[in-house]
This record gives C-alpha cells, sequence and structure tokens, in this order.
C-alpha cells in the first residue's frame, strides 16, 4: 500500500482506515525476510536500521513516532542518520511516511541525530534536534511542519538560520546532543534539558527561551554527576503523587506533583531514573536526602533502571487523547552484524509502556499501553493442575500460538516456602546480573527458581527462562527477578547474557508475586510486581524455523507453587509499517506456510 503521495483528505481517511481495520486482513511477506526474529507486535520499519525513539507526539488525533533510522543499510552509520517517521491511530499499528529529517544541511550534514518534540501554544509541533554539522560539531537545530494543515506531518523544513544553539565555549563538541520536550514555565519562559559534557563533567543542561528561537543556558545544570563522563539522551517529567494518569511536560512542580529524570549511559547501555523534586525557578532537579544517600549521591548508575534487561534511549511523551505518559524504548540486537546484514534490519522499539509513580513515590509503575488487548485473539488454558510441583515441576500453558502471547500469572507463595529461602548476604545484593549468572533457572534452590518457560522447543533444548528466587535478609525477603538467555538459542554469535533485578514489593506481606510477559519472536518483555521491575530480553530461537514453540510454567523450588492466576492470550500480528514494495514484513503467523507460530 503505497501512502506517500496521496491528496491531504483521501490520505487521511485511507490512513486511518487502514490502520484500525488492517489487522484483519492478511499482509504477505517479502519473499527474502527472515521470518522467525521479525516481530509480530513491536514497532519495526520494513527494512533497515533503527535506533533511539525521538519526538513521540499525539498530534490531532494521531501518534507520530519518529526514530533514528539509517535508510541505507542494516548497521548503524552516524553519517546517514535519518528520522523515520510512522504513524498511528492506536499505538498498535503503524502507517510508514517519508523520512521527516535526513541530513541535507550543513548544520546536520553529518546526521540527524535524536531529539524531541513541543507542540507550541498554536497548537504546531516543533522538532528540535542535534544535527551533527560539516565540521563534526553537535549543535542544535529546528524544524517545523512544512504544511501546518497536513494533519499527517509529513514534510519538515529546517530554517535556514539553524542552529539555534551552537556548541558552547565549555562544551565538548562531540558531547551535546538530544534536547528533551520542552516545558513552559510559570514565568512564560520555555525549557528543556539537553545532555553535555561542560568543564569535563557530565551534566544535564538547561536552556531557557521567550520565543523558542534565541535560547540562553542556564547558570546552573539540571543535574551534574561527578561520577559519569556523559549520560545521554535525558528526560525529564512530571508524575501525579497519586493515581496513573500522566501530566503535561508543563505540569509545575507544586502540591501532588513530583519529578523524573531519566538518563541513559554510553558506556553500558543502561537506562536510570530518579524520582525528586524540581525547581521551577531555579531549574534544578534534587534527589530527596533519604533517597540520595540510599541511591549513592549524584552517582546515575546507582539510581533505579528503567528496564533490567535489553533496553536503551527511552522517550516518554503526554498523551492528551488518553492523559497518560507513555514510554517508548530502542532494544538492540544481541545477534551479530553478518546476521543483521542478512535480515536487512536491526532493532526495535519496545512495546509502548503507560508509567506512573508508585504509591510508596519512589519508583515507576510500567504497563503496556491497554490498546494490545486489541490484539488478542485465542486464550490459553494452564494444561494439569494449577500449582506447579516442587523440583522439576513444569506445565505447558496450551492451545496458542506461543510465539506472540501476552502471559499474565501470579504466582502464590505460602510462608512455607519461604521459609526455605536461602539467606544473601547484602554483599552480593549490588550485582543482580551476576546473581542471576551465578543461579540460573537451572539451579535448584530453596524459595525458586520458578516462573516462565518462553519459546521453549519441544524437546526443551533451546528455551529462555523468566524467574523469580526468593531470599532471606536480615530482616524481611527480597525477590530476584531474573532472565535466564543460557538456553535461548542455539545459533552461534549470540549475546546471551543474565539479566538481573530486585523486585521492590513486600513479598511477606503480600504473598504472591505477579509477572507478565509479552513474547513477540524475537523480543521477550517482562514486567514483575505489577510493572515495578521490567526486563526486556533478545532471542534467536533457531527451532522457530522449523517447529512451534512451546510455554511452560515451571518450578525447581523445593515447595510447589500455586498459581493463583493465570491469562494468556495468543495475539495477532499488527500492522507495522509498510515497505516501499507495498508488502509488509511482520513475523508470525502471516509470513507464509514455512514459519511456525
Ligand atoms: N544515539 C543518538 C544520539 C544519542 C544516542 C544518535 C543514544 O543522539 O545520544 O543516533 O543511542
Amino acid at each position: 500500500m503505497a501512502l506517500v503521495g496521496l491528496p491531504l483528505a483521501v490520505f487521511a481517511i485511507v490512513v486511518n482506515f487502514y490502520l484500525v481495520f488492517s489487522s484483519s486482513s492478511p499482509p504477505v511477506c517479502p519473499a527474502n525476510a527472515r521470518h522467525g526474529d521479525r516481530t509480530s507486535f513491536h514497532f519495526q520499519p520494513a527494512k533497515n536500521w533503527q535506533n533511539d525513539p525521538n519526538g513521540p507526539v499525539y498530534y490531532n488525533g494521531m501518534y507520530h513516532l519518529f526514530y533514528q533510522y539509517n535508510p541505507h543499510g542494516a548497521l548503524w552509520d552516524v553519517g546517514n542518520l535519518s528520522w523515520g517517521h510512522s504513524v498511528s491511530g492506536d499505538l498498535v499499528n503503524w502507517a510508514a511516511l517519508d523520512n521527516a529529517l535526513d541530513p541535507t544541511a550543513p548544520f546536520d550534514a553529518n546526521g540527524c541525530a535524536s531529539g524531541s518534540v513541543t507542540i507550541l501554544p498554536d497548537g504546531l509541533p516543533v522538532i528540535m534536534y542535534s544535527g551533527i554539522d560539516g565540521h563534526r560539531r553537535q549543535v542544535q537545530n529546528l524544524a517545523f511542519p512544512k504544511n501546518p494543515h497536513d494533519l499527517l506531518l509529513r514534510e519538515w523544513t529546517k530554517p535556514g538560520y539553524n542552529p539555534v544553539i551552537p556548541v558552547p565555549a565549555d562544551v565538548s563538541p562531540d558531547n551535546f546532543r538530544d534536547p528533551t520536550t520542552a516545558w513552559l514555565g510559570r514565568d512564560g519562559l520555555w525549557r528543556f534539558a539537553i545532555s553535555a559534557v561542560a568543564n569535563g563533567v557530565g551534566a544535564t543542561l538547561v536552556y531557557r527561551s521567550g520565543d523558542f528561537l534565541r535560547w540562553e543556558l542556564n547558570a546552573a545544570p539540571l543535574h551534574a554527576s561527578r561520577d559519569a563522563v556523559m549520560a545521554e539522551c535525558p528526560d525529564l517529567f512530571p508524575v501525579a503523587e497519586h493515581g496513573t494518569g500522566g501530566l503535561d511536560a508543563s505540569a509545575s512542580g507544586g502540591a501532588g506533583v513530583r519529578h523524573v529524570l531519566k538518563v541513559s549511559m554510553p558506556d553500558t547501555l543502561e537506562d536510570y531514573y530518579m524520582v525528586g523534586r524540581y525547581d521551577d525557578a531555579d531549574d534544578t532537579f534534587a534527589v530527596p536526602a533519604e533517597d540520595d544517600q540510599a541511591a549513592g549521591g549524584d552517582d546515575y548508575r546507582r539510581w533505579r533502571r528503567i528496564d533490567h534487561g535489553h533496553l536503551y534511549a527511552s522517550k516518554t511523551f503526554f498523551d492528551a487523547s488518553k492523559k497518560r505518559r507513555v514510554l517508548w524504548a530502542w532494544v538492540n540486537e544481541s545477534d551479530s552484524d553478518a546476521d543483521d546484514v542478512a535480515k536487512g534490519w536491526s532493532g526495535l522499539q519496545s512495546f509502548p509502556r503507560a508509567v506512573w509513580l508508585d504509591e510508596g513515590g519512589k519508583q515507576l509503575v510500567q504497563w503496556p499501553v491497554e490498546e494490545i488487548e486489541t490484539l488478542r485473539r485465542r486464550r490459553g488454558v494452564l494444561l494439569g493442575a494449577d500449582e506447579v510441583e516442587a523440583a522439576g515441576g513444569l506445565r505447558e500453558i496450551g492451545g496458542i500460538a506461543a510465539s506472540q502471547a501476552d502471559v499474565e500469572v501470579v504466582f502464590e507463595i505460602a510462608s512455607l516456602a519461604l521459609a526455605g529461602a536461602e539467606r544473601l548476604d547484602p554483599d552480593r545484593s549490588h550485582d543482580p546480573d551476576a546473581l542471576c549468572a551465578e543461579m540460573g533457572a537451572a539451579v535448584h534452590g530453596g524459595a525458586g527458581p520458578f516462573g516462565l518457560l518462553v519459546m521453549a522447543s519441544g524437546d526443551l533444548h533451546e528455551h529462555t527462562a523468566v524467574f523469580f528466587r526468593v531470599f532471606r535478609l536480615s530482616h524481611g525477603y527480597t525477590v530476584l527477578m531474573c532472565t535466564d538467555l543460557t538456553r535461548s538459542s542455539t545459533r552461534a554469535g549470540v549475546y546471551k547474557p543474565s539479566h538481573g533485578g530486585f523486585v521492590d514489593i513486600d513479598i511477606e506481606k503480600d504473598k504472591t508475586i505477579s509477572l507478565r510477559t509479552l513474547i513477540d519472536h524475537s523480543i521477550v518483555e517482562s514486567f514483575a510486581g505489577g510493572g515495578r521491575t521490567c526486563m526486556t530480553a533478545r532471542v534467536y530461537p533457531e527451532h522457530a524455523a522449523t517447529s512451534r514453540s512451546h510455554l511452560y510454567l515451571f518450578n525447581n523450588a523445593t515447595d510447589s507453587v500455586k498459581v493463583s492466576k493465570l491469562e494468556a492470550w495468543e495475539l495477532a500480528t499488527a500492522s507495522v509499517n509498510v515497505g516501499d514494495d507495498g508488502l509488509i514484513s511482520s513475523g508470525g503467523a502471516i509470513c507464509g506456510a514455512q514459519t511456525y507460530l
């Protein structure tokens, strides 16, 4: 379906119709697609490399997602970085448009890097992005819709007066990038935050402007870390102290509102955040004293993780239509460059997540947006009793295609099982990845491991385990969540780490722990404790090319574990971006008889 070049009115109707209704009409896959790894409901362009989500916005009834895109190949190539652009009516089905930005001007000749969209008071959106100029300096540029009446924002103009912000004298020219969505202060001035290395220190800086064109750097950084050289892709957003609703970026600090500062650490490709207080007069962000101590002061690496797995460069936006805050993030590949070239693509976006503040006020809750339910088709059933036997128990969840599924299970932990929990040396609690690597899914324990085996071959030779292990502390208990990838693929050259993170819940009081996992061919996104700990992993099971995948509950603890809730759904394949050849290269069911669900 060619979407570019239609008259506007016809185009808008066609896009809306297409996005809402097309998921029921099976598209065809390109003959050369490597079907098994392509996803069925995660966002991907039809082909080539993508990385960071850029400028997500809800505008005039349509969701827009821009993303870092190399239109010329499946590998990272900074000089070619463009802004890919897709639109959606429901955050699930997407139509591809032409690139919004390409590196064509002196102020972005070496790449259009990351940035954000802000809606101005007259209702018009503006892009602010980091261009890499002809001298390889990172500068900040604006772009405006070419036709303000085009609801789809198909073409963007880069004014000749760019850059609006050149590199300041004390900032390193190759470390000045990734402007956030701007917010309006009570004094009527716009602000945005940006990553920089200023005077040799990694900092998140704030600029102010009365007209969005002339910007002045605030003397104090929003936040700085002595320990981090550069923290990129900052995001500062307000959260309500109570409830699950989201707030617009310009909701100022005050009663009932806190702020979250998130940064991305390039050395480890990990995203960290802290809930704190934003001072809207000084434009500084402070971590509450008690959390500052617990979290290790300004060292981002001791802040909370957005996701304990394979996920980076996250960015949120306020969805005015549903009054919620939604998070997107880049999920990189874990296979080899040669595999990516053979596939013809690289990189996914996480499934969009609604984000809000936990009632305790210290951590975020993340949950797949409710629109995922429009993809639910067949319901899975637990084969056998609602209990998973001790030391080797395995129960299959049957009746569904297990390679594109949404599974939620609640495990009930009896006090008896807790009594068997092993003691955790407090020194070891700083490295959950190492704990999970040492005590994988096959290592039997007192109160765990128990959880899910996903993307499992019939003989279990390949499987990915997402599981919990409860440990005893000097006071109370703690729950470790792991994703064990060691058996996830027999393919050579695949990175198969163990991901780990603690789940901040009171297991002794709750006596239950929940796990929701989205399985989509080569990605496994998990949400524990109702979304308080998230863990994303990439998997490349070889069996999926020739046979179906299975889904199990397992238990390698000393006592049996009761399943008090199970909701497992097979998901339909969404319409995610149409290729130039008019074909949709989605994974799964509709990619031909040789592909197995
Ligand atoms: N990727 C972008 C940068 C950002 C980094 C360029 C994070 O702007 O700092 O593609 O992945």
